[in-house]
């Protein structure tokens, strides 16, 4: 048995109620004991906190399939403890993210909301929209090098910009100067993409000596996570003109943008629209579909989390069971493949 934590696209839930018995645990809100104890997987949206105790509830749990690349609202290190290995949708939205990164760095900086608001209020006939802020000759710092940054950087490489970068570490295959303290990075750089995950790691390491560091003609862009940026700081800068822009696709409380960075001149806001096109999105419920698959048919996951990579080691004792188990007959049109069998 399968408990859903939220709701998901139409297709992944066709799929999944067709091979499994899957209990939406929003809807019900309780199960029995015993139904607890029957329960071997989590299906889980970016946005289901999966914590200890949660993971805790199912004693016999299996794996958590989680449908995104951001994993920050699991406790993945308490699953591998269970034993549980938890999984994520990389790569099917990388290149969907980057786009978005650009589009909302190009949006923010040469104000397109602004001056489409402007022709659509009726103004140009009064005048021509103000002159705006330019990409031309400034200097981009990227936060976090994982496969988004590489991608934006990639994208970014035929925009005629300097480049550099900051991560945890030097990343030796990549030819972009990287700096060590982030401090020192933003105070070289016009630019700053957030492009790092959630989690306690990352939490609150953009905070305000870091933004007004970037200076009053500064931008910053986020299409991480909101929680990367000390939101409050943010808000601060803006207001008081430390910062000159500010481009947002991710917040600290979503849905919630604070007022003093909606109400902002020079802010674009997005509602975490980074991988949210039909394709992209079902390329990642196809992948958490996988996922499940793959584990339940051959104790096998397409894409583990770091944390749950020990657990799949060869020789690492472990609880997948026959798909056999889990197959609940239904009907219905098929509109997600299924991996094949292995004979
Ligand atoms: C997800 C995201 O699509 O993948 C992620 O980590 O931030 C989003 O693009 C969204 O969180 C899914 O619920």
């Amino acid at each position: 048995m399968l408990v859903q934590l939220q709701p998901m696209l139409e297709i992944v839930e066709a799929a999944l109620s067709r091979r499994f018995n899957v209990r939406k645990l929003w809807e019900e809100r309780w199960l029995s004991t015993e139904d607890a104890c029957r329960v071997r997987g989590i299906v889980a949206s970016g946005h289901s906190v999966v914590d200890a105790s949660l993971l805790s509830t199912f004693p016999n749990l299996e794996i958590v399939a989680s449908f995104g690349v951001g994993y920050d609202h699991i406790d993945a290190k308490a699953a591998a403890r269970q034993g549980v290995i938890v999984t994520n949708t990389p790569d099917v939205l990388t290149g969907e993210v980057a786009d978005l990164a650009i589009g909302l760095l190009i949006a923010t900086v040469r104000q397109l909301p602004q001056a489409e608001r402007y022709l659509r209020e009726g103004k140009w006939a009064s005048g021509p929209f103000p002159l705006s802020a330019s990409l031309r000759e400034k200097k981009v710092g990227i936060l976090g090098l994982g496969r988004i940054g590489r991608a934006i950087a990639h994208r970014l490489s035929g925009f005629d910009m300097a480049l550099c970068y900051h991560a945890r570490r030097r990343h030796e295959d990549v030819n972009l100067p990287y700096y060590e303290s982030l401090a020192g990075m933003a105070k070289d750089v016009d630019i700053l993409i957030v492009a790092a995950p959630g989690g306690a790691e990352t939490r609150h390491i953009v905070t305000r000596p870091i933004i007004d560091l970037l200076g009053p003609e500064g931008v910053i862009i986020n299409i991480g996570r909101g929680s990367v940026i000390a939101e409050l700081d943010l808000a601060a800068a803006l207001k008081e003109g430390t910062i000159g822009a500010a481009g947002l696709d991710v917040f600290e409380n979503e849905p919630v943008v604070p007022a003093e960075i909606l109400d902002h001149p020079r802010s674009v806001v997005l509602p975490h629209i980074g991988s949210a096109s039909v394709r992209t999105r079902n390329a990642m419920g196809q992948l958490l579909v996988n996922n499940l698959m793959s584990w339940f048919e051959r104790n096998e996951a397409v894409t583990p989390v770091i944390e749950s990579v020990p657990l799949l080691q060869p020789g690492i004792p472990r609880c997948g069971g026959s798909l056999a188990e889990l197959h609940q007959h239904g009907s219905g049109t098929l509109s997600i493949t299924m991996p094949p069998s292995r004979q």
